[in-house]
């Protein structure tokens, strides 16, 4: 401000035709000048550099005091970083343990399942040895009378006398027994391979011709035949009565005839009262 005060000074004089220098212009008075002017301007630098100082120093201070929040932040986050790691790596840890403890528990009953599974194969080899057994052991506990022979659960008697077919049948009854129903091919082949003479068969259509009959009751159409080839032919309107021939096929015969014959009855358990079916003393039961 100073300077340019001066030169308007100095300008004004100018216009006013005055041409000499000014007061504080003239040599003698520049040193003094000088002096001031720098005085001035060190004393505008030094304001600027304590206002610069000043200036860097609050943007310190700022700064500062944000490197002190954010570290502090940082190290909260980093405190709660560690803490969820911690947590987490507790977390993995005991699941880690409890899957292991699963596992073992697992392969365990895997163990425990494959024992048991070899247990039951042994059980099942058992059983099915048992059921194979069942019947046989079932068979030979039971029996049958003195000169009655055994098949299956059945006993059989093949007399040595002659007699007619009414007279074979009540031979039978009198033991108990009936004339021989032939149920089945395996029971049909169990007498062809024991009897070498015709024999009286529990057969008959005595009551209407051609309405065959089994003397216990046996259901005859629905039952296996084994009838001689053309028989039953009711030779002469006289055959009222079933015969098994020497080679085991089925003949009808006159019911008068004498012959020998064959008895069925059903076989006796040792265990389990049958005394009733047999008919035989609780002794023997
Ligand atoms: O004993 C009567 C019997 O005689 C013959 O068989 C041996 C007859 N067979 C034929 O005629 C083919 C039976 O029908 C008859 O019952
Ligand atoms: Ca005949």
């Amino acid at each position: 401000m100073g300077i340019y005060a001066n030169t308007n000074a100095f300008h004004i004089d100018e216009q006013n035709g005055d041409k000499s220098e000014p007061e504080d212009l003239k040599p003698e008075h520049w040193p003094r000048r000088t002096d001031t002017t720098r005085r001035n301007l060190s004393l505008k630098i030094t304001f600027a550099l304590l206002g610069i100082c000043i200036l860097v120093s609050i943007l310190s201070l700022v700064l500062a005091v944000i490197l002190v929040v954010q570290m502090g932040e940082m190290k909260r986050s980093d405190a709660d970083l560690r803490m969820d790691l911690s947590q987490w790596k507790n977390n993995v840890t005991g699941n880690v343990e409890k899957a292991t403890s699963s596992l073992t528990e697992v392969q365990a009953e895997i163990a425990l399942l494959g024992e048991l599974t070899g247990n039951l194969e042994k059980a099942i080899a058992q059983l099915s040895k048992l059921q194979t057994e069942i019947p046989r052991q079932r068979e030979s506990v039971y029996s049958c009378p003195e000169e009655w022979t055994k098949f299956k659960l059945r006993c059989y008697n093949f007399s040595s006398s002659l007699a007619n077919w009414g007279e074979a049948q009540r031979s039978c009854a009198s033991a108990d027994a009936h004339l021989v129903v032939i149920n089945n091919a395996e029971e049909q082949g169990f007498l062809i391979k024991t009897i070498n003479v015709r024999r009286w068969i529990g057969l008959s259509d005595s009551a209407s011709e051609g309405d065959w009959r089994w003397v216990d009751g046996t259901d005859y159409n629905s039952s296996v035949k084994f009838w001689y080839e053309g028989e039953p032919n009711n030779s002469n309107n006289a055959e009222h009565c079933g015969e098994m021939f020497a080679e085991g096929r089925w003949n009808d015969e006159p019911c008068g005839n004498k012959q020998k014959w064959i008895c069925e009855k059903p076989a006796c358990s040792s265990i389990r009262s049958s005394c009733k079916m047999c008919n035989e003393p609780a002794s023997q039961c």
